[in-house]
């Protein structure tokens, strides 16, 4: 599989997941700074311009919760995800897809305002509206999403590897981690994972 990527953007759940999985992949990086997400040449593997995309033997897989979902399924023994259980697996999904859909969305406010609105003192309004949004999605996750230990509970699951790829982005959103002493302590025990730490410092270099 061949996992594109740019460093500390949502990628990172991505690239977390191959290594807990123990997948045989290659991560290739797209440099933002170069705009190489519109290049001709990445817009032929994503279309959208987007970072991640995930190649496999049988085609290219773009959008997080899928490429979570399909890395979950097809290492099985990783135990990614409750994969036989239909109605627990519909639960990572939705915790997921609220990580995609709300607060992803909610974040890309802050640099990617001009995707909803030329007027620039609108994309200001956008910007200064990211710090509340955000504390509102975590506070969501905090109270009524989060199971314990991990997000689902007693398993520790894609959903914990999302989660902690998006609480990297708070600081930068105005938003302190310590309000939310259950996601706080979360992302600390995630940084003891040595995956997490493997792919921090590939991005960091
Ligand atoms: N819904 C997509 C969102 C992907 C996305 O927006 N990725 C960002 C990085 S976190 C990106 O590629 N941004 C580049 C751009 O907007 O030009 C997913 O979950 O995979």
């Amino acid at each position: 599989m061949i996992l594109y990527y740019a460093p500390f953007t949502c990628a990172v759940a991505a690239h977390i997941a191959l290594e807990e999985a123990g997948a045989d992949y290659e991560a290739r990086r797209i440099d933002f700074s170069k705009t190489e997400q519109r290049s001709e040449d990445y817009l032929k593997v994503n279309p959208k311009g987007r970072v991640p995309a995930l190649v496999t033997d049988r085609g290219i897989i773009t959008e997080l919760p899928a490429i979570l979902a399909y890395i979950a399924q097809t290492f099985p023994a990783a135990k990614l995800a409750p994969v036989d259980d239909f109605f627990e697996f519909a639960r990572v999904q939705a915790f997921n897809n609220y990580l995609c859909a709300t607060v992803h969305v909610a974040h890309a406010h802050k640099l990617r305002g001009s995707r909803w609105t030329d007027d620039p003192a609108a994309i200001e309004s956008l910007k200064a509206k990211v710090p509340e949004t955000m504390s509102e999605c975590f506070a969501l996750i905090e109270n009524e999403m989060f199971t314990g230990p991990w997000v689902m509970g007693e398993d520790y699951s894609i959903c914990d590897i999302y989660l902690f790829t998006l609480c990297q982005w708070l600081n930068f959103d105005d938003v302190d981690i310590n309000i939310f002493p259950k996601v706080a302590d979360h992302n600390r025990r995630m940084l003891q994972n040595p995956s997490v730490q493997k792919v921090l410092a590939a991005h960091a270099t």
